[in-house]
Parts: structure tokens; C-alpha cells; sequence
């Protein structure tokens, strides 16, 4: 069975608990929920993971290479800054789709830059947790599965 690893950055873990009026009051755990039932759909596997390390994420990276067929990523803050994170996806060659919940073009100018998007396969931003379900269908359709 295709398996995606989900991974999620820095602050996310505070997901639901504060600034509902950005990022909308569904906690993390429930966004994990929401990708377990729309992924069993598609009859794939998820492992779903936060870290609030740049290195860690760079880790799960490089170890999605033998274990996923691709992987969804919302980076945090770290899209906007981190040569690391792009060349981590750049290495291991798998099909990964960016997701914001909220939509950073409409935000400041700072969060317009993303050093994830030009080695994504697509970026999928502005719907809240909804973007992790419609990441999960592009990429099950990428990769063939439905
Ligand atoms: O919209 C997104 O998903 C972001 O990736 C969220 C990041 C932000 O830096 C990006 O520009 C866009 C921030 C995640 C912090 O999440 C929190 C959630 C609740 C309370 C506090 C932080």
C-alpha cells in the first residue's frame, strides 16, 4: 500500500488553540483525523508527524525517500526562509505538495516568498484543514492510486 508521509512545522502543534481568527479552531490532531479517513478512501497509508526543528524535518525528509511515495508538507514559518528544507525535497526526488491553511499571498508581503514551491509538484493554500484533504486527492491522482 502507497504510503505519504504528512509533516507539519514549527508552531503547528499550537494548531486550534490560538489565533482561530488565521488558522481556524481544528487542532492538529483533527487534521490528522481528517487525512487518516480521506487517505483510507484512497486506500493509501499516512504517517503524519510535527517538529518544531528545522533539522528534524530535514531528517524526515531524507528517511520519506525509502518509506513514502510522496509527501505533504506545510513548512511554517520555515517556507519562507529555509535553503535546507528545499534542498532536502530537491534530494530525495519524491512528488511533494506545499499546504498553508491560511493564504499567505493575501498576507504579509514576507510570507509571500517560498523557497518550498519551486521544487513542489504544487502548492495548495487558503482552504484551512480542508487543504490537507484536497492535497491527499492531487496526490493520489499523481501518483495514479484513483
Ligand atoms: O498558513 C499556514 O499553514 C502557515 O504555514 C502557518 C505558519 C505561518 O508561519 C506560515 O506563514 C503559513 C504558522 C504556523 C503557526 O501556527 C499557529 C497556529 C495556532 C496558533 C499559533 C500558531
Amino acid at each position: 500500500m502507497t504510503s505519504v508521509l504528512i509533516l507539519n512545522g514549527p508552531n503547528l502543534n499550537l494548531l486550534g488553540t490560538r489565533q482561530p481568527e488565521v488558522y481556524g479552531s481544528t487542532t492538529l490532531a483533527d487534521v490528522e483525523q481528517m487525512c487518516r479517513a480521506a487517505a483510507k478512501v484512497h486506500g493509501m497509508d499516512i504517517e503524519f508527524a510535527q517538529s518544531n526543528h528545522e533539522g528534524t524535518l530535514v531528517d524526515q525528509i531524507h528517511a520519506a525517500k525509502t518509506s513514502h511515495g510522496g509527501i505533504i508538507l506545510n513548512a511554517g514559518a520555515y517556507t519562507h526562509t529555509s535553503i535546507a528544507l528545499m534542498d532536502a525535497i530537491a534530494s530525495v526526488e519524491l512528488p511533494v505538495i506545499e499546504v498553508h491553511l491560511s493564504n499567505i499571498h493575501a498576507r504579509e508581503t514576507f510570507r509571500h516568498k517560498s523557497f518550498i514551491a519551486p521544487v513542489a509538484l504544487g502548492q495548495i493554500c487558503g482552504f484551512g484543514a480542508k487543504g490537507y484533504v484536497l492535497a491527499l486527492d492531487a496526490l493520489a491522482e499523481h501518483l495514479a492510486i484513483t
